[in-house]
């Protein structure tokens, strides 16, 4: 293996088990391990995202950037620049070994003087993309179009109160799906970026959400115009950067669709550090969209319970994935989804290999998260005490109120006869914490593999 940018890490990390002393090897994540009858990998389907790793260099609203990231230099010609960026983020992902990437069109094309330039410079480095993903092995898990970092977008994109501003996206959205398309991703991802307002004062509700809807139909359309077979996805967030984003949550988003006859077309990209900016757990989250059939994909990272922003730090906590997982695998677990890195290094994390340890870590709780997930599968811990709850529904009287066979003045009678009596059952929640917490300590044999 070539020496490259990451040159301390001159093989591929490889599984080293749980008790490797070597930091540069998994420790749980085996992709060829059986889970389920499935491999951990298909299981997973783990991206590396560009943006945070690659085309952010370290700096925040305080300091310049920290982290070594040359091509990110604004004095660099830019191709030159936007081609080691691409070449450097594949010699990663060829060293990590995860099947997946994910980026924005600005994430890898050089904006230029004008949208046919910028239109150029994606479709010079589409083809470089080509080429590595068939040298790696690694391919597209989604795509997206970046309609937030430009002025033009500060009011928005579809929503904004121009609607040139709105034209602009879409022949952003345009190009970019048909790039995903080319690199055989296998979702297009809608984030909401500035969808949404700082102030009521300057803004029209039912006009933003009506351009939104007529956005949304027309970005289904083109998929089917030009036949891509990948899912739509959109990615829920409350707020950050505006003040209420109307892509709130799973519920709101969910709601939106309905009303707007588009729920066939789109799914969602679930992101933990938006789930409890929500104010939800992330397994709420991921467990709104199993349950009402929108689950798409993943952004796996975290928030910190002490500040309430989005500080997209990678996952590292195995008790706060495995419930997630868990709903995860009993929804079927993922079709074209996955779990993409929405994640990124801490300022202060500047050694070039900071970047392998950030991600080793979060695969390897997600890995040792999915057995936990298919532990609680198999010993029916949680489905078990589920089925025996809602028994009831499943008997005589609960079949025929969902069935309409009662009406108010039937359950009256029945009520009022005696017939009807119910008495208060233990919600036994304790011991279910302590189920689940069993669960986790006993798969730490599982996890020796
Ligand atoms: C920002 C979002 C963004 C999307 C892709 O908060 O998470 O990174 O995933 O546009
Ligand atoms: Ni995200
Ligand atoms: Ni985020």
């Amino acid at each position: 293996m070539e020496e490259g940018f990451f040159s301390e890490v001159t093989e591929p990390i490889r599984f080293g088990g749980i008790d490797s002393t070597d930091p540069l090897s998994f420790k749980v994540y085996q992709p060829e391990r059986l889970v389920m009858g499935k491999r951990m990998e298909d299981h997973l389907r783990i991206g590396v995202c560009l943006w945070h790793s690659f085309a952010w260099d370290g700096r925040d609203m305080f300091g310049v950037g920290t982290l070594d990231r040359p091509w990110l230099d604004p004095a660099a010609d830019p191709m030159p620049a936007a081609r080691q960026k691409m070449a450097v983020a594949f010699e990663f992902i060829e060293k990590l070994g995860t099947p997946y990437y994910c980026f924005h069109d600005r994430d890898v094309a050089p904006e230029g003087g004008s949208f046919a330039e910028f239109r150029d410079n994606l479709d010079a480095l589409t083809d470089e993309a080509l080429g590595y993903q068939e040298r790696t092995g690694s391919t597209l898990l989604w795509g997206t179009a970046n309609l937030f970092t430009h002025p033009r977008y500060q009011g928005g994109a579809a929503t904004n109160p121009d609607p040139e501003v709105f034209a602009y996206a879409a022949a952003q959205v345009k190009h970019m799906l048909e790039v995903t398309q080319r690199l055989g991703g296998t979702n297009y991802v809608l984030w909401g970026g500035r969808e949404g307002y700082d102030t009521l004062l300057n803004t029209d509700l039912r006009r933003e959400g009506a351009q939104l809807a007529r956005f949304l139909h027309l970005v289904a359309e083109h998929k089917h115009r030009i036949g891509f077979e990948g899912t739509l996805l959109i990615e829920p967030k409350p707020m950050e950067p505006t003040k209420h984003q109307y892509d709130f949550d799973s519920a709101t988003i969910h709601g939106f669709l309905v009303r707007n006859g588009l729920e066939d077309e789109y799914r969602l990209n679930i992101e933990a550090n938006h789930a409890t900016l929500a104010g939800h757990s992330f397994h709420h989250e991921v467990a709104y969209a199993v349950a009402n059939g929108m689950l798409g994909s993943i952004d796996a990272n975290r928030g910190d319970p002490q500040n309430g922003w989005d500080t997209d730090q990678f996952p590292n906590s195995v008790e706060d994935l495995a419930l997630p997982l868990y709903e995860i695998l009993k929804g079927g677990g993922f079709t074209t989804g996955g779990f993409n890195f929405d994640a990124k290094l801490r300022r202060q994390s500047s050694n070039r290999t900071d970047l392998f340890h950030a991600h080793i870590g979060g695969v390897d709780t997600l890995a040792r998260a999915l057995l936990v997930a298919a532990e609680l599968i198999e010993r029916r811990t949680l489905s078990g005490p589920l089925a025996e709850r809602y028994a009831g529904w499943d008997g005589p009287l609960g079949a025929a109120i969902l069935e309409g066979h009662e009406t108010l003045a039937t359950l009256e009678a029945k009520v009022a006869s005696g017939e009807i009596d119910p008495k208060p059952v233990s919600g036994r929640q304790e011991q279910l914490e302590s189920a689940v917490n069993q669960v986790i300590w006993t798969t730490d044999q599982a996890a020796r593999g």
